[in-house]
């Protein structure tokens, strides 16, 4: 095995982004009411993302940060063109399903959305950059939503399939890599953000969870079907919010702690990898008197149709007790967590654990001895403009070492990475909070969280950094 100083030829090197929290243009061309267009900034956020607080009963000032976002709709050329300039061999964005089918019923598609995207392709694919498709990122036509409580019924199964066939066939050839869902385990803990759900009083709302869970991964089998269908060379990614859970102490209790929780996230790619529930989660279904509606077939669709690849994002690792007293809490990626005191902490309170993301690397490598692709990973932070730059030395640190982290991976432990996309490679809305402060980019974007600003944007010091660690294959890492 190799332990030379760059990654392996034809790495995929680039960066990602989502429609909800980049494109904008929630109302043009064509494209219906959205997810994301009903979820506000400011205090009422999480409630509503959790399912908790119904969109309808927001007070009207509310100010919906996803709405413009940062505007791609008008500023895709511009922003491909930083991309190419930087030598991304892959880029990562998700189709905004409503812009293609605005109430997900339509029996033909929205040409107008579709030729968007369309031109975005072709401008990759005419710089030698591989486009790495997102179908869904917290994001469906609200109609769905409030026609049929999103995806608790299968209807919707049926419309998500309508809507990929046309993406299928509109980009064959042209596109490889599609993730069917974004961070499908989120829905456990964020159901309307994750999966358009808000519950009814007294409802069985883990009941509803794992139903719609069932329903995402059905629907992710049938799509992975269908691709492959249209084009045997199409590659399709289950996607995970990861990071492993550590436990507090040596305690058995918080390793057995650690390991429930690190179950949660595994059971969906158990599923879209393995290709049937796992035993933890039939007994923990049963235990908690919960039955799936399944359909005869169910279980012949998802062992027959699993994923080519596993991809992820990685912020930091996670900290658990069984104790419900022992430690602090911190923030991190929505999944709770406890304060690691051996790591360092972002401004947002999230932890920085570089290491842990070569172990959650091998956790899943492991596991599945399938291709890894991260397809998140970044330091969401403040960053200051001082005449026309930025200089974040920080999130440089923050990359370099998760990119070494990366290496030793594949150099020391085998591990199959193919690419890696950091996340918001140009500053967009913050999922967690709608805050446009919390930036992750290579390319500044002068908006400010109230929604004022030019949408200009400016190369960051990271810009030319990025540049050079994909010119070199990650060589320049260790100069
Ligand atoms: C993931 C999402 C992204 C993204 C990222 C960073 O959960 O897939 O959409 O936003 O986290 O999180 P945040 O924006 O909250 O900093």
């Amino acid at each position: 095995m190799s332990t030379k100083k760059c990654f392996p030829n034809n790495f995929l090197w680039g960066g990602a982004t989502a429609a909800n929290q980049y494109e904008g243009g929630y109302n043009k061309g064509g494209k219906g009411k959205a997810l994301v267009d009903v979820i506000p900034a400011g205090e009422n956020r999480r409630e509503v993302m959790e399912g908790k607080f119904h969109y309808r009963d927001l007070p009207n000032d509310c100010l919906y940060p996803g709405r413009e976002a940062v505007d791609f709709y008008h500023h895709w050329e511009e922003d491909i063109d930083y991309m190419i300039e930087m030598g991304f061999k892959v880029y990562r964005f998700s189709i905004s399903w409503s812009r293609i089918f605005p109430t997900g019923e339509e029996e033909t598609p929205n040409q107008e959305g579709l030729d968007f995207y369309k031109q975005i392709v072709r401008k990759l694919v005419d710089n030698g950059i591989e486009p790495l498709i997102t179908i869904c990122h917290f994001d469906m036509p609200l109609h769905l939503i409030e026609k049929y409580g999103s995806w608790r019924d299968r209807k919707v199964i049926d419309a998500y399939l309508r809507y990929c066939r046309v993406l299928f066939e509109t980009f064959k050839g042209k596109v490889r890599y599609w993730i069917t869902f974004n961070e499908i385990n989120m829905l456990l803990h964020m159901p309307f953000m994750g999966a358009g759900i808000m519950f009814r009083p007294d409802e069985d709302q883990e009941k509803v969870k794992y139903q719609v869970a069932h329903h995402e991964l059905i629907a992710s089998a049938l799509a992975t079907k269908l691709a492959k269908e249209i084009d045997s060379d199409y590659q399709i990614g289950c996607m995970l919010a990861a990071g492993q859970f550590y436990p507090y102490s040596s305690d058995p209790r918080d390793v057995f702690d650690a390991l429930e929780k690190n179950r949660a996230t595994f059971f969906f790619s158990d599923v879209q990898v393995r290709g049937h529930y796992p035993d933890y989660t039939k007994q923990k279904l049963d235990n908690l008197g919960i039955t799936i509606d399944m359909l005869p077939g169910d279980e012949e669709l998802l062992q027959e149709n699993t994923v080519d690849f596993i991809s992820f994002s990685y912020y930091a690792s996670r900290l658990t007790s069984a104790d419900p007293e022992a430690g602090e809490k911190t923030a991190g990626n929505v999944i709770p967590t406890l304060r690691n005191p051996h790591l360092e902490i972002s401004p947002w309170g999230w932890q920085i654990d570089p290491l842990g993301l070569r172990i959650t690397l091998n956790a899943l490598y492991e596991r599945y001895e399938k291709p890894l692709f991260i397809v998140e990973n970044g330091l969401g932070t403040k960053d200051e403009l001082v005449d026309g730059k930025v200089n974040d030395d920080y999130r440089i640190d923050y990359l370099q070492k998760h990119m070494l982290a990366m290496h030793d991976a594949i150099t020391k432990d085998g591990v199959r990475l193919i690419g890696y996309t950091s996340w918001g490679c140009v500053d967009l809305v913050s999922a967690s909070t709608g805050q446009m402060s919390k930036r992750y980019g290579y390319i500044y974007v002068d908006k400010n969280d109230d929604g004022s600003g030019t949408l200009k944007r400016y190369r960051k010091k990271s810009f030319d950094w990025y540049s050079r660690v994909i010119a070199t294959n990650g060589a320049s890492l260790f100069e």
